[in-house]
């Protein structure tokens, strides 16, 4: 397959004119400052896939659903009580459903990668299913059905609170010891192998669910991929990590864990300076979720500090309350402004804002899902064009800075592994998998 686009964003920054040429899933060749050749096909303008670094995709199921207010506060803790009711209402049709109709609307808004941190795993009682993987099946069938590149992360989560306290009766569904746990990772392993450039990592859930000696166990348990935890996302995280170990969660697991850059830290919302440079040295891939972080009212990740020391970020959708590329990166900057009182916060070496959250979002997403994106050749034919809603001949990081801050530019056409999934913005199954979502959302309200 042959395309030709007038700008593209490459490793080297923005070449003109440029053709690219893909085989076998892989770009063989771009090549800037030419003529179009008869059969390529033509746009505008061309960048990398995005990876989306953090999805519980049952949770789609449940967006817009809890915007009311309940009779005590509500906070993060009373939303997790109202997410852990509608977790038990799931069979294993509904969650495909809910999770192909998910990655539609990833690849629509120009994710090519989903890291989905995978934790609903048995049967409504807690038992297992038969197939041990039955949800993680679902999932990879999903990704398959769909297109989108999976990096699936099966969770371990063993305890109701630091010390390893017995989990709760609303959390039987996640629940496994590290036995279970290695027989549904070897099964979760079989449930991928036959999609494309798949990946399995591991994702110790949290310092809640999961103690210092577990997580050793886990690194034990034969494997080389990504380490995902969420990590201080709740100031009474903090403070309950604190009266347990007399340290701070990041400090807590820098310490007692050899962290090293093959681990993503998700949230890493409340840390000290001490702990943010620590995380950034350490090679630490932040795991953002700028949306799901602002719908929870989580806190401001510390971020000038944090790229300051090298530190390297990524996004994901996390809850999943709203999907889009430039709406994360958007609301990821905007969570910056109002803290620091000043503009372009994130922007960095020169660059734009836009260019600057994306590129360093696309890099960092690729290292916290070890799927690499970027227009060169050797890499996975992962890209999206961009069409300008208008026609005034934005060139450059301009193009990033109106889709990302003025949805100046709509998502028109994505490819995985060199596979065009979405055509006009539209994916190519958008219909059969609508209705099927549709059918299985209104048996889980009604439920
Ligand atoms: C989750 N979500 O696993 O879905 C969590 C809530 C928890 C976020 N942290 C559960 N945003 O952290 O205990
Ligand atoms: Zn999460």
């Amino acid at each position: 397959m042959s395309i030709f686009a007038e700008q593209v964003l490459t490793p080297e920054g923005w070449a003109a004119n440029a053709r690219i040429v893909t085989e076998a899933g892989k770009i063989a060749s771009v090549t800037a400052d030419v003529e179009p050749a008869a059969g390529d096909e033509r746009h505008a303008i061309l960048v990398p896939g995005m990876a989306n670094i953090h999805s519980h995709a049952f949770q789609r199921a449940m967006a817009g659903l809890t915007e009311m207010p309940g009779p005590g506060s509500d906070n993060f803790w009373s939303w997790r009580d109202l997410m852990y009711r509608f977790a038990l209402n799931f069979d294993p049709d509904q969650l495909e459903a809910v999770a192909s109709q998910l990655y539609v609307e990833m690849l629509e808004a120009g994710f090519t990668r989903v890291g989905e941190f995978h934790y609903l795993h048995h049967d409504k009682d807690g038992r297992e299913y038969a197939d041990i993987a039955e949800h993680s099946v679902r999932i990879a069938a999903a990704a398959g059905a769909t297109g989108i590149g999976l990096t699936l992360l099966p969770v371990f989560y063993a305890h109701s609170q630091f010390g390893g306290l017995p989990p709760g009766e609303t959390q039987r569904r996640f629940i496994n010891d590290i036995g279970r746990f290695s027989r549904l990772l070897e099964a979760a392993r079989d449930a991928v192998r036959t999609l494309n450039q798949a990946r399995v990592g591991i994702a110790p859930h949290s310092l809640r669910a999961a103690t210092a000696g577990e997580i050793a166990e886990l690194r034990r348990l034969d494997f080389d991929g990504p380490i995902h935890i969420h990590i201080a996302e709740q100031v009474k995280e903090v403070e309950d990590c604190i009266a347990f170990s007399g340290r701070r969660p990041v400090e807590y697991l820098l310490d007692t864990t050899d962290v090293d850059d093959r681990w993503c830290f998700i949230h890493a919302t409340h840390m000290t300076d001490a702990e943010t440079i620590a995380m950034a040295r350490r090679g630490v891939v932040a795991g953002l979720c700028p949306l799901t972080e602002a719908n929870l009212g989580d806190g401001f990740f510390p971020a000038p500090l944090f790229l300051d020391h090298g530190g390297a970020i990524s996004v994901g959708s996390d809850s999943n309350v709203q999907i889009g590329v430039g709406a994360e990166l958007r609301q990821l900057e905007y969570s910056q402004r109002p803290l620091h009182r000043a503009r372009n916060v994130i922007a960095r070496d020169g660059r734009s804002t836009g260019r600057t959250l994306f590129d360093r979002a696309a890099a960092g997403g690729g290292r916290a899902l070890m799927h690499e994106t970027g227009i060169a050749a050797g890499m996975s034919a992962d890209f999206v064009s961009l069409r300008p809603v208008f026609d005034v001949g934005y060139r450059g990081d301009t193009v990033l800075d109106s889709w990302i801050f003025a949805e100046g530019m709509k998502v028109d056409g994505v490819w995985v592994h060199g596979t065009k999934v979405v055509s006009e913005g539209r994916h190519r199954d958008r219909d059969r998998i609508a209705a099927r979502f549709s059918g299985a959302m209104r048996a889980l309200l009604a439920a």
